[in-house]
């Protein structure tokens, strides 16, 4: 790594973040089905139909995974706590479930770790998805008591906590495009889910003040949008682009409005009275979460709403296909604070890259990492000597894992897993950020 850790300013926070489901091993503790296992068990939603019932087995072997976190330097962990394992049906608490949380967060500060938890990364109890899940009014109450459960075990020892990972990914690309579960394709559907999102995430926030716990945040997802030319077609494209992916939610938490180039579309769709749940969505935060991967180039195209397209670029990509695009990690730390947080901390939540990791001779060379972590540092760095409050930044991931519908071959963790004999051997990546974290 080209960077230090005396390179940034003092206090800054360096960690890996993982989710419960991608990790942990479902089938253990007694969790419940959730919209995940069903969306794998439907043919053609995931490939091989992988699931999480065993994932990285972390439910198991959380001492050794943070024992290499302890010995990689780094200074927290942002992990998620499962819904269907706190709460198999989603609304009858699970001891075993709460137990094991309770084991995970006193073994992160044992190794001075500190925790970094989010409440829902995707994996929503199937009886809840019976009843309309993201679709569903109730939804954000149902939340809201998941959230006092949950809280009221481990939020005595938290260093911060986010409600929900990626608001998009919940609403747009699992009701909208059905990549994810519950894999609809229904723009009712859609409208109601972004909106209930941000009901959900606010409701767990007031939740969360009314039982003390501290330095609560929200964690959003951003890809940079650049129209393909300069035409107005072209322009207005890339504004309904930005408006559903980055806007929306950052408009809802800090405007207590929607972007009219997403109302647009989504206006007719929202559920009625949704002007006054921006009481509850407003809900003051104590800093922002950006989780960034990269860019899209979007075409205008003659679909119905939003009627765009994305273009191939022509960056180096990431074993997803994504291109590799630093600046626009630059471009919105310097958007966000200026035009939504101002002077609230900002941290990057997440950020990393597949790569098709091999072990030769008991190692992984992953150099492709190690320059990429490098670049998207220099920026977060920029933006920091410009004025920017960032205050930790996040790898995305701690170990390979469960990649969504893209199953296990998508490789982005720092440690490489083994996923028949479950052994973990750290790559190259993890000794650069080692030697680069040393005190
Ligand atoms: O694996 C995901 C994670 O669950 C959420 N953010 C993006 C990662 C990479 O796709």
């Amino acid at each position: 790594m080209q960077f230090k850790r005396s390179d940034f300013p003092e206090g800054f926070t360096f960690g890996a973040a993982t989710s419960a489901y991608q990790i942990e091993g479902h089938a253990h503790g007694g969790a419940g089905q959730t919209h995940w296992d069903t969306f794998a068990a439907t043919p053609g939603n995931v490939v091989r139909q992988e699931h999480g019932a065993l994932a990285c087995d972390h439910y198991n072997r959380y001492e050794e995974d943070f024992d290499l976190m302890q010995a990689a330097g780094f200074d927290a962990y942002r992990f998620s706590t499962s819904w269907a394992r706190v709460m198999p049906d989603g609304k009858t608490p699970n001891p075993e479930g709460l137990d094991f949380y309770d084991r995970l967060v006193d073994a992160m500060l044992e190794r001075g770790l500190a925790p970094y938890a989010t409440l829902y990364h995707w994996e929503l109890p199937s009886d809840l998805a019976d009843m309309g899940g993201w679709r569903s009014p109730d939804l954000a109450k149902w939340f809201g008591d998941y959230t006092a459960c949950i809280m009221g075990r481990i939020g005595d020892r938290m260093a911060t906590v986010a409600p929900i990972n990626e608001p998009w990914c919940v609403g747009w690309l699992s009701h909208f495009m059905g990549h994810h579960a519950p894999g609809l394709r229904d723009i009712r559907a859609t409208a109601r889910a972004m909106h209930h999102v941000l009901l959900a995430h606010g409701t767990a926030i007031e939740t969360m003040r009314g039982l003390g716990v501290k330095n609560l945040g929200g964690v959003f997802n951003f890809e940079w949008a650049q129209p393909v030319d300069d035409t107005p077609e072209a322009m207005a494209a890339t504004e309904r682009y930005d408006g559903y992916y980055n806007r929306f939610f950052l408009d809802g938490v800090f405007k207590g409005s929607y972007p009219k180039s997403v109302l647009e579309g989504l206006e007719p769709y929202l559920p009625t009275g949704w002007q006054d749940d921006f009481k509850t969505i407003q809900a003051p935060l104590d800093w922002v979460g950006l989780n960034y991967y990269t860019r899209k180039i979007i075409a205008p195209n003659t679909d119905a709403w939003p009627s765009l397209e994305e273009v191939e670029g022509p960056l180096p990509k990431t074993q997803m296909g994504w291109e590799v695009y630093p600046d626009g990690l630059y471009k919105f730390l310097k958007r966000t604070a200026s035009e939504y947080t101002g002077d609230l901390p900002l941290f990057v939540t997440e950020n990393g890259m597949a790569n098709p990791d091999v072990i030769q001779d008991g190692a992984v060379n992953d150099q492709e990492r190690i320059e990429f972590v490098d670049v998207h540092l220099a920026k977060v760095k920029q933006a920091i000597s410009e004025g920017v409050p960032v205050n930790g930044y996040f790898l995305w991931s701690l170990l390979d894992n469960y990649e969504w519908a893209l199953g296990y071959e998508k490789r982005f963790g720092l440690i490489h897993m083994d996923f028949d004999t479950l052994k973990r051997t750290p790559k190259a990546s993890y000794y650069a950020l080692q030697k680069a974290l040393e005190k």
